[in-house]
């Protein structure tokens, strides 16, 4: 059946309509490197204020659309409201990232996945705000962390170069990395569900650590999870559009393509274009892949680069976007570059 478009250039996208010039988004694209982002951070006080502050989240998640030519906003938001909402605290250090009491097996059974949503109430209220907001042909991206991602967190208490905790956890555990598991997927799909109800247009699943799998790992720590809130989600929102982005798949993204039914794969900057053209169905969308340091360092490289991806895409639909998130030090006026490029 032919898809209706929605107006939506990079809605369409995802649903599978090729648009002339690639619609574009920037993986945290609200941050730090904007100053207007760092003055509302400032008023906010924590981290976590201002994910729950519908005010200050409907601005940020606002913010960079007002300065560059693109076509989403993402709900500003963070994977780790999910474990404290579960009522394992989060606490933001400054400068450093997010710290966790780390989840013994024990632990696992007081987490509170009854009340999580009622926590989460003030996130579908910025959702519907930022959706009020929005010019009708912007795309509004509602997202969560995959459970895998967020496990990794709630098992290791903050990040790690190799998710080692969380990885050998999962092995001396398997019961109790699987009932984790099983409260993610849940809770995960019902965050969702209620960001579509909210206005959400579309829904990224981070899976930000498929990185450092083996293929049994992958298979049942990122697969079937991810398969499993899909199905959940569109079991309450048929067709529901969601993207997934499993960073680090490599020579699995084929597999994941197919087996969890997401509408886009997100790629890392790793993921040679060829690569991705010959494992992917050629109808399916892709998005990605630019390496952010290549904005940081600006110039010819990048735009040539961007070029390139946009080139190598262009016999399937495709959404423009970095490999992973837009960092810091990044150079307002790269971006702005960056984009024309892409758009030109
Ligand atoms: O002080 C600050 O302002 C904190 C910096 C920050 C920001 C701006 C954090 C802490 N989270 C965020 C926002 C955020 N996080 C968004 C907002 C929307 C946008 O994209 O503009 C999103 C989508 C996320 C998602 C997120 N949080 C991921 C997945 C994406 C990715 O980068 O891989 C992960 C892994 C996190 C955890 C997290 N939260 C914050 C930090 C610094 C981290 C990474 C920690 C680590 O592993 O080192």
């Amino acid at each position: 059946m032919p898809i209706t478009p929605t107006g939506k250039p990079l809605l369409d996208a995802a649903l599978g309509i090729r648009q002339e010039k690639p619609p574009v988004w920037i993986m945290r694209q609200a941050g730090r490197y904007l100053p207007e982002y760092r003055a509302v951070r400032e008023k906010a006080g924590g981290f976590l204020d201002l994910c729950f502050n519908p005010d200050f989240a409907t601005e940020v998640s606002l913010q960079p659309l007002r300065r560059f030519d693109l076509d989403a906003a993402i709900l500003f938001s963070d994977i780790l409201v999910i474990p404290h909402a579960l009522g394992q605290p989060v606490r933001f250090a400054a400068g450093e990232g997010p710290l966790l009491e780390p989840l013994d097996a024990n632990a696992i059974d007081q987490l509170t996945p009854e009340t999580a949503l009622e926590q989460l109430e003030p996130v579908f209220e910025a959702v519907s705000r930022i959706k009020s907001a929005l010019a009708d042909d912007k795309t509004l991206i509602g997202f969560c962390g995959a459970p895998w991602t967020v496990a990794t967190y709630m098992l290791g208490g903050k990040g790690s170069p190799d998710q080692a905790a969380a990885r050998l956890f999962a092995l001396q555990h398997p019961e109790a990395f699987a009932a984790l598991i099983d409260i993610l997927v849940e809770v995960s799909a019902r965050y969702l569900i209620a960001q579509f109800r909210a206005g959400a247009d579309i829904v990224q699943i981070f899976e930000s650590w498929a990185l450092n799998l083996d293929e049994d790992a992958f298979v049942h720590y990122v697969l079937g999870p991810n398969a499993r809130i899909v199905e959940r989600v569109r079991a309450d929102i048929p067709d529901a559009p969601i993207i997934g982005f499993p960073r680090g798949a490599a020579g699995m993204i084929g597999r994941y393509a197919t087996e969890t039914g997401v509408n886009v794969l997100g790629l890392d900057f790793s993921m040679p274009v060829g690569f991705a053209n010959k494992m992917l169905p050629e109808t399916l969308t892709v998005q990605g892949n630019l390496d952010p340091l290549r904005v940081v360092a600006g110039g010819k490289q990048m735009e040539d680069r961007a070029r390139a991806i946009v080139d190598g895409f262009k016999n399937r639909p495709h959404i423009f976007n970095l490999g992973h998130g837009i960092t810091p030090q990044t150079p307002i006026e790269h971006v702005e570059v960056l984009i024309r490029a892409v758009k030109q």
